[in-house]
């Protein structure tokens, strides 16, 4: 039987994965952990306990007296708030993640941790960019990924421990919402669309981003986590697929469903980060080793975020 701490669980993320994790190993064996308070969604799912993902003790505290056997770590500060707080921004994401690869070396423990499209920077092909490739990171938070990157595979190497990774692109759910990135607008857009009927974006209307929708990435991330060792090969994080669009473009694919829509644009400082990043991702090797295969195209996203939020919404 397995014992799960996610870390980092009141995320864009996190709140999601919890609940899958939930629903496979009972919601008793899945402990959720944050910063910030409970949230609503988790509520009476399964464990909640307030934790700091740098407090190296009170984690190591909590694996030891529930015999924790998996770790997620969620926690981090993305691509736009990281530009802001750099320094805070690396010692978040990088004291974490070294904790947690010490204490998977101490406990036997299999983690989780996400890496991101960020670690590529504007040396990187754009187009259908490969698993092996050019990596210079402009950001900060690109630059704490493929640090992490690094280092779980010399944990790998070095101590034999079970760490699996993936390069999420940009993440649409309408359950949680996002915090502090480059491609929140795909899901501003939505909700805005549905209060407003108009929505100004803060990238150009021409920068194509890859994107996934929340059910995909989850399901990707529990797939991954259950594939038989001997199935990957690639030590480093995956690059993971499903999308890619243009703010024009998913405008176009709103407007549609919302005749009424309007779409106006007036890019800020996330315009240089986007424009750092590839259009689109090549994730055959994921496709080969692991046998990942997304759901969700634009149009299939469009219509279940809509129907999802005007629900949530009261439209
Ligand atoms: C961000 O925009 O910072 C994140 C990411 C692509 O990792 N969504």
């Amino acid at each position: 039987m397995e014992k799960v701490l996610v870390i980092g669980a009141c995320g864009q993320i996190g709140v999601e994965l919890t609940l899958a994790l939930r629903k496979i190993h009972g919601g008793d064996n899945v402990w959720a952990s944050d910063i910030r308070d409970e949230n609503p969604l988790l509520v009476g799912t399964g464990p909640y306990t307030s934790l700091d993902a740098t407090d190296a003790e009170g984690t190591r505290t909590l694996v030891k007296r529930e015999g924790v056997t998996q770790i997620y770590l969620l926690a981090a500060l993305l691509s736009a708030t990281g530009e802001k707080n750099p320094k805070l921004c690396w010692d978040l994401n990088m004291t974490s993640l070294r904790q947690v690869l010490d204490l998977a070396v101490e406990e036997k423990i299999k983690i989780f941790w996400p890496s991101s499209i960020a670690v590529f920077g504007t040396t990187t092909p754009k187009v259908r960019t490969p698993q092996m490739t050019v990596i210079e990171p402009t950001t900060m938070y690109g630059i704490t990924k493929y640090a992490g990157e690094m280092l779980c595979q010399y944990y790998q190497k070095r101590y034999g421990i079970d760490v699996r990774s993936v390069r999420y692109p940009g993440l649409i759910s309408w359950k949680s919402e996002p915090g502090g990135g480059t491609t929140d607008y795909a899901v501003d857009i939505y909700i805005q669309a549905l209060k407003e009927g108009k929505y100004t974006c803060f990238l150009s209307e021409n920068t194509p981003l890859p994107m996934m929708y929340m059910d995909d990435a989850i399901r990707a991330t529990i797939e991954l986590m259950q594939a038989p060792a001997d199935m990957l090969k690639t030590h480093m994080a995956y690059n993971l697929s499903a999308m890619s669009f243009t703010p024009k473009e998913i405008a176009e694919v709103i407007k549609k469903r919302i005749p009424n829509f309007e779409m106006s644009y007036a890019p800020d400082h996330r315009q240089a980060i986007a424009d750092s990043w590839p259009g689109s991702i090549d994730d055959s090797v994921a496709r080969n080793e692991w046998n990942w295969k997304h759901e969700f195209d634009l149009e299939k996203m469009t219509d279940t975020m809509l129907e999802n939020l005007k629900t949530k919404l009261g439209k």
